[in-house]
């Protein structure tokens, strides 16, 4: 793509190269395509905006091919943008013949292109991006501002004066600082709506049959979009994923009326079935907004205030506007803070000393358990799964049969199109694999095969019967479950939570926990390893 300078006219071939002295030099990436970032602030004339396209973030782990479309249609959208603003763009493609291939190489190139007297960024989503713009603090001869994200609605010292309060995270106390914090659903300071901070009671139900979740809008690809789905087909083909009917809003404009059609249409079904989950149906009344939040095309103050609005205009009912605003200032914020608060050592952690490697089929979807291959093929299709897939199925399937962390991790960082690592390791080590020993929950989400039936209609189509506890035949999560607890004895039975499972299991025959701890082996050892993961 060429340089949009001020006035958006693309940069003579011949000017390229010639250096800009004097000026800032803002480097956006790819998850901060947000026109208020706090590096696109204060541009003035004879700023250079930096965009690029490297294959380090593509493959450092190997996103999903929809994933990697998504981001780079949306990052070439979002230079466009500015670019029409009359800002000057320097936007670096994959294929650009120059390309280094990292963010620290295409900035050493920028600087010499455009000798800049200083580097902006707003710090980044990753560790390790923060590690590197450390160094380019030390590397290069340049000052380098790295300011803060205030995307996000607490900051790191917000939440670190909060953990400091408390004698363990806990969403729901952190979660109503956020609600006095921001004043969405207050009839008073300290006076939620209808009384009541939370409610999750209601917003268990499964879907009944005729209740048909609503047709969601296509945005379907532009030339430019259609650009970026060949080039990644051609550098990314060989990663796991579909670039199948690509649908997804990759503009500002496009994603906020994808944001109105949600707040009209499924948000008042949000609340009441948010743990449903129906065969062929892989939104039901989620709000697929993930994505464009986390890479920026919406804010996540603006996604709140719509949906509060729609409340007090009588258009939807407190469970589901309290249950999203809920999921985005408390369960989203909360996460961001334990990931900085816990990192670098966060990474490495595994309370339950689990080492057993993630199976090939999570990869092909080639499974017998039902519900495992409704979600891994979703998974594969639409680099998208909701919640309770990814929490009561593919993870509680992750917890059960002791699947080490650093292999689960990485897997739900390569396929999901929302996945980076502030929000996706904390989810992963400390909400599915209690690999943090119960930093914020308060017991493993470990479920048999009886949630899953309550609450889906796959096991009507499954290979095994969800009524039956042991032996061939019998649903696999049944004798995993009790088999976890038992594994996990030492670490866990002293769980105020779990004491009921564990009296049920202490009341159990010798002769019986024999055949849970056999037919979990004989499961557990049938299971194909991944050889070459991602
Ligand atoms: P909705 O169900 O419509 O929820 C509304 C919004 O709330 C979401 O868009 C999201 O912004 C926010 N939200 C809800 N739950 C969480 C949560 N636990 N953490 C952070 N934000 C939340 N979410 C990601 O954005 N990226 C990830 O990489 C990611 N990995 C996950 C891994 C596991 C193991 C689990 C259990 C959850 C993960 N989540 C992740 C959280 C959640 O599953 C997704 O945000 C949600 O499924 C996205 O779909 P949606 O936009 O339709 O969400
Ligand atoms: C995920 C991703 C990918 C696949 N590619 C790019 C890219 O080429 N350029 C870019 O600026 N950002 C990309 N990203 C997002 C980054 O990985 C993300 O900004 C960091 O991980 C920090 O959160
Ligand atoms: Fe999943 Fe068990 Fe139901 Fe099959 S029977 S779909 S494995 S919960």
């Amino acid at each position: 793509m060429p340089e949009i300078p001020a006035g958006g006219r693309p940069r003579a071939e011949a000017d390229i190269g010639r250096p800009q002295t004097g000026g800032t030099l803002s480097f956006v990436l790819g998850d901060q395509l947000s026109r208020d970032l706090s590096s696109l602030r204060d541009l003035r004339e004879g700023d250079v905006v930096l965009m690029a396209e490297v294959s380090e973030e593509a493959t450092y782990v190997r996103h999903h091919q929809r994933k990697i479309a998504f981001l780079f249609s949306a990052m070439r959208h979002f230079a466009e943008a500015l670019g029409a603003e009359g800002i000057h763009v320097d936007y670096v493609r994959l294929d650009d013949e120059n390309n280094s291939g990292s963010f620290s190489g295409e900035l050493r190139r920028a600087l010499a292109r455009h000798q800049p007297a200083s580097v902006v960024v707003t710090e980044p989503g990753e560790w390790r991006v923060l590690e590197m713009m450390k160094a380019w603090r030390e590397d290069l001869d340049i000052p380098v501002d790295i300011r803060r994200d205030d995307r996000f609605i607490a900051s790191h010292d917000d939440f670190a004066a909060y953990a400091k309060s408390t004698k363990a995270l806990r969403m729901e106390y952190f979660y109503r600082e956020m609600r006095r914090k921001t004043g969405y659903l207050m009839e008073g300071p300290d006076q939620p709506s209808q009384g009541k901070w939370n409610f999750d009671h209601d917003n268990r139900e499964p879907l009944p049959k005729g209740i048909e979740p609503p047709a969601r809008p296509d945005f379907p690809p532009d030339a430019m979009t259609e650009e970026v789905l060949a080039l990644v087909a051609t550098r990314f083909g060989n990663h796991f994923g579909s670039l199948e009917r690509f649908d997804y809003p990759v503009t500002r404009e496009d994603a906020l009326a994808y944001l109105g059609w949600f707040i009209e249409t499924a948000l008042p079904g949000f609340g009441t079935y948010q743990d449903a989950m129906r065969q062929g149906e892989p939104l039901l009344f989620h709000s697929h907004l993930s994505g464009l939040i986390n890479c920026g095309l919406l804010g996540p103050a603006e996604c709140c205030e719509r949906a509060e609005a729609a409340y007090r205009a009588g258009e939807a009912p407190i469970n589901a506007v309290e249950g999203f605003i809920r999921q985005i200032i408390g369960w989203r914020e909360f996460i961001r803070g334990v990931y900085w608060h816990e990192m670098p050592d966060y990474a490495t952690r595994n309370a339950l000393h689990a080492t057993r490697p993630l199976p090939d089929f999570f990869w092909t979807g080639e499974t017998d358990l039902n519900c495992l291959k409704q979600s891994i093929e979703e998974t594969r299709a639409n680099a998208y799964a909701h919640h309770i897939q990814r929490l009561m199925v593919l993870g509680n399937f992750c917890l059960l049969s002791g699947f080490d962390p650093r292999e689960v991790q990485e897997w739900y960082l390569v396929v999901y199109h929302d996945a980076y690592e502030w929000v996706e390791m904390p989810n992963v080590l400390g909400m599915i694999l209690y690999a943090d020993d119960g930093l914020f929950a308060s017991k493993p989400y470990a479920a048999s095969g009886n949630y899953i039936n309550k609450m889906s209609d796959y096991c009507g189509s499954c290979a095994y019967s969800p009524a039956k506890k042991e032996g061939h035949g019998a649903c696999p999560f049944n004798y995993l479950y009790w088999d976890f607890l038992d594994r996990n004895r030492g670490r866990l039975k002293g769980n105020h939570r779990l004491a009921q499972p564990y009296a049920t299991l202490g009341r159990m025959s010798e002769a019986k926990i024999a055949t849970i701890r056999h037919d979990a082996s004989r499961f557990l050892d049938g299971l194909t390893p991944s050889s070459d993961y991602g």
